[in-house]
């Protein structure tokens, strides 16, 4: 864990810009004292009070880099972030100004804000003024909750961090660099793909771009709780375990939990990782499951810190081919779904836009989504725990990567850990899915290996998942990919009846599934343009895609060891790889429902096999 006390002379440094004047010495002053850290993770971050920094940000595109190349490679002389309003005197002209550059909202991706960035791959910079009134003895931080792909702050000319991965929450210590009064913070955020990134080059979706999810300022004490895990130990009792870990505190510091309404308290002190034990018996919990999403309002306590959190209690295992939740088989009725904006498009981040898409998950039947293909933000996990939705939670590994670079497993492995360490007190959170349809080979077996092996090291009570390929033999469907060794539940993608065969090929599939361990089909489906009638064996058609439904739904019954489904997908969603003018229009359209909100047949195709209980084994 990085510690986040600054050197003394950043300190001194930023003392002496606390209500100073922007000036260029002083910011040059602090380009050499900077306090640059690593961003840390802060679980719950979005349970404390914060200031908040949405709203309109000064935006330049800045494709051929020069904002960045002039910060990197001329000596720091003419760096956009550092002269952003012209001055009279300056001894150059400056060819550009934040104050009067075209707006763009925070949050929000780019590209569906102006026409002109709906292809934009590369940095844009971006600026927002602030007035701050700080606090002694506290730590500052500039939370954002996702910029994708990757990211570089500055707050008042002073660099304060650098990030890389699209979905996961940063977490800036600007303590040293926010004075009293006006303050400015400059974010130059690169969507460019990268054959070295998660993901790669390829994928099958909007590379939007930008701040997507929300900018904010968050102020803790000098030693605060960063990261926390509560859960319910498994079993038949109601026993609570897990850690509150104290950053910055000294060893032995003092730690409470309360869950007011259970009348539950429990006091603990940390060691010397600054981690300290919790474990304690409740009486009365009610457990959460999807028909009873039970909350409970958890305090945390430590020193002069606090979080009020929102918690659900309950267990998940795998036993043999079954999948438990709170100790009773389940099936998993579920769809996939996309952070994909219902109605206006565009990189979904709203309690609105979660609301609608799980909203339409549960009118299905639904108690289960897969969140494809990268972490979710934390509006939509925190919907997930109040309605009672299942939630399989996905790194981003997608298709091909470099699985023979160590580079890539270790930006794998720290957007695992982003995910895990932010979101694992969900108790809507049953599955961490380590990749999606990768190929069969051994530098991608041992990398995704590596990263099941992490991930149980940092959360042993959730089952570990990944979507699979399928291989065919005749009418046989394969599932032998030696990866499935490392999972707790085999998920599998299949699309029979559109990338392959006719939707009637089901009936005639079987399937040889080489292990004795819960199976999801997480993937099938077809596409359909809403709206567009036809017969069932015209492609495209809303009848093409319900008979595809139809002629799957039976054959995925057949599979002995199925304990759940999701369908791909939700709602049709963008992607540059689906260019059929007038039915795909760049979006891929194997949506139950349009980006417009129009279900589909297949949709109630599929909502009468989840309601009437005529799929999967009864829960
Ligand atoms: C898949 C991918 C998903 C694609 C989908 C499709 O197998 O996992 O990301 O969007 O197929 O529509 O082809």
């Amino acid at each position: 864990m990085k510690l986040l006390s600054a050197p003394l002379h950043a300190r001194v440094a930023a003392q002496l810009l606390r209500g100073a004047a922007a000036s260029a010495l002083l910011l040059a002053l602090a380009a050499t004292a900077r306090a640059e850290s690593a961003p840390i993770v802060l679980t719950g971050a979005d349970r404390r009070p914060a200031t908040s920094l949405n709203g309109e940000w000064g935006s330049i595109a800045d494709p051929y880099f020069s904002g960045l190349f002039s910060f990197h490679h001329v000596e720091k002389k003419n760096g956009w972030f550092l002269n952003y309003k012209a001055k009279p005197g300056d001894p150059f002209p400056t060819e550009y100004n934040f104050a009067t550059a075209p707006k763009l909202k925070v949050p929000g991706d780019w590209n569906t804000q102006r026409e002109s960035l709906l292809y934009y791959e590369g940095p844009m910079w971006y600026e927002r003024d602030f007035t701050y009134e700080p606090k002694a003895h506290t730590h500052i931080f500039l939370h954002v909750g996702a910029a994708n792909y990757r990211s570089w702050f500055w707050v008042n000319g002073q660099k304060v961090c650098e990030h890389e991965g699209g979905f996961t929450a940063i977490n800036c210590d600007v303590t040293q660099a926010v004075h009293a009064g006006a303050n400015f913070v400059v974010a130059a955020v690169d969507n460019t793909r990268l054959e070295d990134g998660v993901p790669g080059l390829e994928t099958d979706w909007w590379n939007y771009g930008g701040l997507t999810r929300e900018v904010s300022l968050i102020e803790v004490p000098e030693s605060f709780i960063d990261q926390y895990d509560l859960h319910l130990k498994r079993g038949e009792g109601s026993e609570i375990e897990g850690w509150v870990h104290v950053m910055d505190g000294q060893p032995g510091a003092k730690v409470e939990v309360e869950i007011p309404e259970l009348g539950a308290q429990q006091s603990a002190e940390t060691g010397s990782d600054g981690r300290a034990a919790v474990h304690f018996s409740v009486k009365g919990l009610e457990r959460w499951s999807p028909e009873t999403p039970k909350l409970y309002k958890v305090m945390l306590r430590a020193g002069q810190d606090s979080v009020d959190e929102l918690m659900g209690f309950r267990t998940v295992e795998a036993r043999g081919t079954e999948i438990l939740l709170n100790g009773k088989p389940i099936f998993l009725r579920g769809v996939a779904v996309h952070a994909e904006a219902p109605y206006r498009t565009g990189r979904a981040y709203s309690d609105k836009d979660a609301e609608t898409l799980l909203g339409w998950a549960r009118e299905m039947g639904c108690n289960y989504v897969r969140l494809a293909h990268y972490p979710h933000d934390e509006t939509m996990l925190r919907a997930a725990d109040r309605m009672g939705v299942l939630v399989w939670s996905e790194n981003p590994v997608y298709w091909a990567l470099g699985f023979d670079n160590p580079k890539v497993l270790a930006k794998a492995e720290q957007q695992l850990d982003e995910e895990i360490n932010t979101s694992r007190n969900h108790a809507a959170i049953i599955l961490w899915s380590m990749a999606n349809e990768t190929p069969n080979n051994a530098a991608r077996t041992q990398f995704i290996e590596t990263l099941a092996t992490r991930a149980r090291a940092l959360d042993a009570t959730r089952l570990i998942t990944a979507a699979l390929l399928v291989r065919a033999e005749g009418h046989t469907k394969i599932v032998d990919d030696p990866l499935g060794e490392a999972l707790d539940v085999v998920g599998v993608n299949e699309y029979i009846g559109w990338y392959e065969g006719r939707p009637e090929s089901a009936d005639t599939t079987e399937w040889k599934i080489a292990y004795e361990k819960p199976v999801v089909v997480s993937e099938f489906g077809g596409g359909a343009k809403a709206g567009l009638h036809g017969s069932e064996n015209e492609r495209w058609t809303e009848e093409f895609q319900a008979n595809i439904y139809r002629h799957q739904l039976p054959m995925l019954n057949k599979i002995p060891q199925l304990r759940g489904m999701s369908p791909w997908v939700l709602m049709d969603f963008r992607s540059p790889n689906r260019p059929l003018a007038g039915i795909q229009d760049e979006y891929n359209r194997k949506g139950l429902i349009s980006e417009q909100g129009q279900k589909k047949q297949a949709f109630y195709v599929l909502q009468k096999a989840y309601k009437e209980g005529t799929i999967g084994k009864a829960d």
